[in-house]
């Protein structure tokens, strides 16, 4: 039992999971009953006539998640309550039974339509684990439940870029016992939204294994999992989320990827990871919670570790009890996507000059990692032990971040690189990283100045790839 390296190499990602990690961050909405009884959990006793919000704009948090420069939002049509966002036809337990709108709202179509305008992706959360729902537990019935809401939302909202499936479940050792049909959700997904991705109790997307914005140092995308086994993610209760699904990959594990883990793998698939955590401590929202919105130094940190960590990162915003995300969280927002736009806005290494020690074929030569092109890439002739990328930016500049991209079409290749400069006294490295994957953003301990940089890569499988190399200045 062992995978090679030649095979690991190799397995890349299918076109909605290529397009999911495009999306790089994107946002989440918890938005439910819990809002209005200040909870975290419902317990599926609710009145459906205490959901009222007052004020309720689906554009204004669109409008949020624009500001900060995300390009999808995902909304939790049911949380673990069973309360529906959309007048669902299976259940009276939803937006039909509230004031909001005199029963005749559909939240769901407000936000896909609000995200559409705006020009960003739509994507449903719909909670497997359902409190309100008499047929939880009876399995064959709450599964054929399940796809008929499934159905609703997969048909009557246009396209979706993912469908999140949470893995948690709290019933205790006498609660009720789901087996759920994972297989034939899936089937209906990839029948009715073949571009989604299907994350976190879902093939596509693995949740990271905390919900506190960590990344791992070494984020593989390419894992060993065995997709079969669902039904042991059931046979087990939980308190908390801990993401039973994932937990096929180890989703605690440290190293879910190295070389050693893939000596003792049978198979491997490309499971990239999705970091999820929310702007204030809790997902749904708590007034007493307005002063511990997460400051803008956390969520760049977060958001560099995460998109710059090859995983991609799911920011949650909680509307309040009016129907709006609160001030203070819009303002973090935009003071967010004013700083991505001003760091991230000019790659200094565009166009740069750029050299390699190997002459490249099929016309992947060291040009294509600055051309600033999505559809080209550099690959040297043939393996090495290393290989160099030499840039000369024509001018001195201050750079404090270098971004790099594999071309993870072909396969998640660098296993260690290091960043050199060029000073009176020769090249010396002012960086060491690991993996690169979809987008490494290297975080330079202090400005370098200068008019050069090289990209070492030390370690590899098979031949390395890079997209892009982006380098930017550094801001006071
Ligand atoms: C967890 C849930 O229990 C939380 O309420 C929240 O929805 C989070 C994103 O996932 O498993």
């Amino acid at each position: 039992m062992s995978v090679s390296i030649l095979e690991a190499a190799q397995v890349g990602p299918s076109d909605r999971q290529l397009a999911w990690q495009q999306t790089e961050f994107y946002g989440f909405i918890h938005f439910t009953v819990n809002t209005f009884t200040d909870r975290e959990w419902g317990d599926g006793q609710e009145d459906p006539t205490i959901f009222d919000p007052t004020d309720l704009d689906a554009r204004q948090w669109v409008d949020a998640c624009v500001s900060a420069g995300m390009k999808g939002s995902i909304l939790t049509c049911k949380h673990h309550d069973g309360f529906c966002l959309w007048p669902s036809k299976y259940t009276t337990h939803s937006v039909a039974s509230s004031p909001w709108l005199g029963g005749q709202g559909d939240l769901v179509k407000e936000v896909a339509a609000a995200c559409r305008a705006a020009g960003i992706k739509f994507g449903v959360y719909l909670s497997p684990w359902d409190r309100h729902e008499a047929s939880y537990g009876d399995s064959e019935r709450y599964n054929s439940f399940f796809i008929n809401q499934l159905t609703e939302l997969l048909t009557g909202y246009g396209e979706l870029f993912c469908v999140w499936f949470d893995g948690a479940c709290g019933e205790g050792p006498n609660g009720k016992r789901q087996v759920y049909d994972w297989d034939a959700y899936y089937a209906v997904i990839r029948q009715l939204q073949p571009g989604a991705v299907i994350s976190v109790c879902g093939p596509d997307v693995r949740w990271c294994g905390n919900e506190g914005g960590h990344t791992r140092e070494r984020e593989w995308s390419v894992v060993p999992a065995t997709m079969q086994d669902n039904e042991k993610i059931q046979s087990e209760s939980q308190q908390e989320d801990d993401g039973e699904f994932a937990r096929r990959v180890g989703s605690r594990d440290e190293d879910l990827g190295s070389r050693s883990v893939l000596a003792g793998a049978d198979h491997v698939v490309w499971y990239p990871a999705e970091v999820n955590t929310s702007i204030r401590p809790g997902w749904f929202y708590h007034a007493y919670e307005d002063n511990k919105v997460k400051s803008l130094e956390e969520l760049q940190d977060v958001y560099e570790r995460a998109v710059g960590g090859n995983a991609t990162f799911l920011l949650n915003l909680p509307p309040d009890r009016r129907g709006l995300i609160h001030e203070n969280d819009v303002a973090r927002m935009k003071a967010f996507g004013d700083w991505l736009k001003s760091y991230y806005g000019t790659n200094a290494a565009l166009d740069a000059l750029a050299i390699t020690f190997d002459e490249a074929e099929g016309g992947h030569g060291p040009d294509k990692a600055v051309d600033g092109r999505r559809d080209t890439y550099w690959c040297p002739s043939e393996e090495h032990d290393e290989v160099v990328l030499e840039l000369d930016f024509g001018r001195s500049i201050t750079y404090d971040r270098v971004v790099l991209m594999e071309w993870i079409q072909a396969g998640q290749r660098i296993e260690a690189f290091l960043l050199e400069c060029e000073d009176q006294e020769g090249w010396k490295t002012i960086y060491e990283g690991h993996l690169v994957g979809y987008k490494k953003i290297c975080r330079l301990k202090q400005p370098v100045i200068g008019f050069k940089l090289r990209v070492r890569i030390t370690e590899s499988r098979l031949k390395p790839t890079l997209m892009s190399v982006e380098v930017y200045e550094a801001k006071d």
